[in-house]
């Protein structure tokens, strides 16, 4: 976001009502919420200094594809991305939210993370060297780290407050905490998310390695599924030509980012992350830009100009 553009939000402060370490989240009446990406990075805990342009409506732009994908499969919280169509107060603001904001509605949200795993990485695969299962899901000997599962599990996390890490969940404490058919309403919505997911990425070249999905109820009851789907920040997308198991798979939007850091920029993660040079910045875009392209089919420079 151009300091202009973040400056220009400033109006809607009073209606500020939660902040992500790349998003905001602003109340629209009772009903409707604004969701506003913004062009941070996040790396190794720590939000950058320094913005990537065109990051917020590139995920933007990524996950209302998605949901258009998935609209079979689960419905959704967008009520419209069009700023055309916002709600007259909003106009003054229509520069600074075109193309990085979704207006939606506000849902009663689940108080689970929904995740499911197509491959083994991260968190599940500490958890699996340690116990030998996944939230609560027995897995078989002798999978290393990028190690594709026998099939793709359900590994439910707590939402932990801003700061804190999220808690793995099994089976049963999804159960306590929402009732025995919601549970199975979850997994069985999030595994068929990743499903579909996996196997559209997987004609573009791209494995799905796992991916988070928010979850919530409607005024009417019905399960939608809300927040931004699909895209590097809530899924783990890896380069299908390259994956190498038995060592961490390079990341396919943040390993420009995460190696600078730690190998040339010679900061010891001990404070703050310095800011990121503008070749880092402008290859790191790029990535973003590829993503959207080759998952999409779509030219993001025509996003930019039509929406
Ligand atoms: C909701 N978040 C996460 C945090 C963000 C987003 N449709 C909805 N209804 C009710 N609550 C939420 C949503 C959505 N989406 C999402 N927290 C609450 C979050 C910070 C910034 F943009």
């Amino acid at each position: 976001m151009t300091p202009a553009a973040a400056g220009a939000l400033a109006g809607l402060a009073d209606r500020h009502v939660h902040s992500g370490k790349v998003r905001e989240l602003f109340a629209v009446g009772d009903d409707l919420l604004l969701m506003v990406a913004t062009d941070r990075i996040s790396a190794f805990d720590y939000v950058l200094p320094t913005e990537i342009p065109d990051k917020g409506a590139i995920l933007t732009a990524l996950s209302l594809w998605w949901f258009d994908q998935l609209a079979d499969v689960v419905p959704n919280h967008v009520v419209t991305a069009d700023v055309a169509d916002y709600p007259t107060d909003l106009a003054p603001y229509a520069d600074a939210l075109r193309g990085r904001s979704v207006l939606c509605r506000r849902l009663d949200m689940v108080p689970v993370e929904c995740v499911a795993r197509g491959y083994l990485t991260g968190g599940g695969f500490t958890e699996y060297v340690e116990r030998g299962s996944v939230c609560g899901v027995e897995l078989p000997a002798g999978l290393e780290d990028g190690s594709r599962l026998p099939e793709p599990i359900f590994t439910p996390t707590t939402k932990a407050p801003v700061g804190e890490h999220d808690q793995p969940m099994d089976f049963a404490a999804v159960v306590d905490e929402v009732g025995a058919e919601l549970a199975q309403r979850l997994r069985a919505v999030t595994l068929d998310v990743y499903a579909r997911a996996a196997s559209i990425a997987e004609r573009a070249g791209i494995l799905l390695a796992d991916t988070k999905v928010e979850l919530g109820r409607d005024s009417d009851g019905v399960l939608r599924i809300g927040d931004e789907v699909l895209t590097p920040d809530s899924s783990r997308f890896w380069p299908a030509d390259s994956r190498q198991p038995g060592r961490q798979q390079p990341s396919y939007d943040k390993q420009y980012v995460r190696d600078w850091l730690l190998h040339e920029s010679g900061w010891d993660r001990s404070g703050p992350p310095p800011p990121l040079p503008d070749d880092v910045v402008q290859r790191t875009r790029q990535k973003y830009v590829d993503a959207y392209e080759r998952l999409t089919g779509r030219d993001f420079a025509s996003y930019l100009r039509t929406g």
